[in-house]
C-alpha cells in the first residue's frame, strides 16, 4: 500500500508567480531496509529527525520556492522488499514513474552498499533498454555521525557514483537538515538538466527530420 500525503495544499495552476512555470519532479528514494531512506525524507518535508519512521510506503508531495520559482516534489519513500530475491528489484512503475532517484545506503552496512550498488545499475540498464542515457540519480552514504562503526569508506561510495555517472553524498539524517537538503537540490538541477537535454536531442531529431524530408522530396522529383 502507498500512502499519499500533501505537505502544502496541491496548487492547480501549472504557473508559478512572476509567470516563471512552475517545476514538477517525481523523486523515488531507494535502498535497504533501515538505512534512513524515511529519515532523509522526513528530514527534507519537515527539517526534523523524529528517530523512528514505521515502515510505510508513503508519496508525499511538497510545494517549495527555489530561487525564483515555485518547485513541487513528489517525493516516494518505498520499503525494501523483505524477500531476498527481490531486494535489488526496482519495479517497472517506478521506474516509469520516477524523474530522479535517490539510492540510500548506510556507511555502516556494507550490505545495503552492495543493494544500491545493485539498484544503480538495474537504473542504469533499464533506463538505456528505454533510450534514455542519463536518468538523474544520487547516491547516498547515510549515518555518516557513526564514523566509528564505518564499513563503507567516502572512496567506494565515489567511485561507484562516479562510474555510474551519479551524484553523490555522504550525510547524517540524525544530524543535520542541509544534508537532506542538498540531496534534494541537486537531483532538482539533474532533473532540470536532464529535461533540457531531452528536448534538445529531440530538437535536433526534428531538425534531421524535415532536412531529410526535403531532401528526400528533391531526390524524387
Ligand atoms: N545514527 C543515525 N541513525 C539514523 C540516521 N538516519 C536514520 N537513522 C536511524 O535508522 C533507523 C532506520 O531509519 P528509517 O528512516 O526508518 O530507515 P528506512 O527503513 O530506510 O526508511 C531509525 O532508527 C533511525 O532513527 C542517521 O543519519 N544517523
Ligand atoms: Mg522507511
Amino acid at each position: 500500500m502507498v500512502v499519499q500525503l500533501s505537505t502544502r495544499p496541491h496548487q492547480t495552476s501549472k504557473m508559478s508567480e512572476g509567470n516563471q512555470p512552475k517545476v514538477e519532479a517525481n523523486i523515488l528514494v531507494l535502498g535497504a531496509e533501515k538505512v534512513g531512506k524515511s529519515a532523509l525524507t522526513v528530514r527534507f518535508l519537515t527539517r526534523r529527525f523524529i528517530g523512528e519512521y514505521g515502515d510505510i510506503e508513503s508519496i508525499y508531495t511538497h510545494s517549495v520556492r527555489i530561487g525564483d520559482r515555485d518547485v513541487c516534489f513528489s517525493i516516494w519513500d518505498s520499503v525494501c522488499p523483505q524477500a531476498s530475491e527481490l531486494q535489488g528489484w526496482v519495479s517497472e512503475k517506478q521506474l516509469r514513474w520516477a524523474d530522479g532517484f535517490i539510492l540510500v545506503y548506510s556507511i555502516c552496512d556494507r550490505s545495503s552498499f552492495q543493494l544500491a550498488r545493485q539498484q544503480l545499475l538495474r537504473i542504469r540498464q533499464l533506463k538505456r533498454r528505454g533510450g534514455v542515457e542519463k536518468a538523474p540519480v544520487i547516491l547516498v552514504g547515510n549515518k555518516r555521525d557513526l564514523q566509528h562503526r564505518r564499513a563503507v569508506s567516502s572512496e567506494e561510495g565515489r567511485l561507484l557514483a562516479l562510474s555510474t555517472n551519479s551524484g553523490f553524498f555522504e550525510i547524517s539524517a540524525a544530524e543535520t537538515y542541509h544534508g537532506a537538503l542538498v540531496v534534494f537540490h541537486e537531483l532538482l538541477d539533474m532533473v532540470r538538466d536532464s529535461r533540457s537535454s531531452g528536448k534538445k536531442a529531440v530538437g535536433i531529431r526534428g531538425i534531421v527530420r524535415s532536412m531529410s524530408a526535403v531532401f528526400g522530396r528533391r531526390r524524387t522529383e
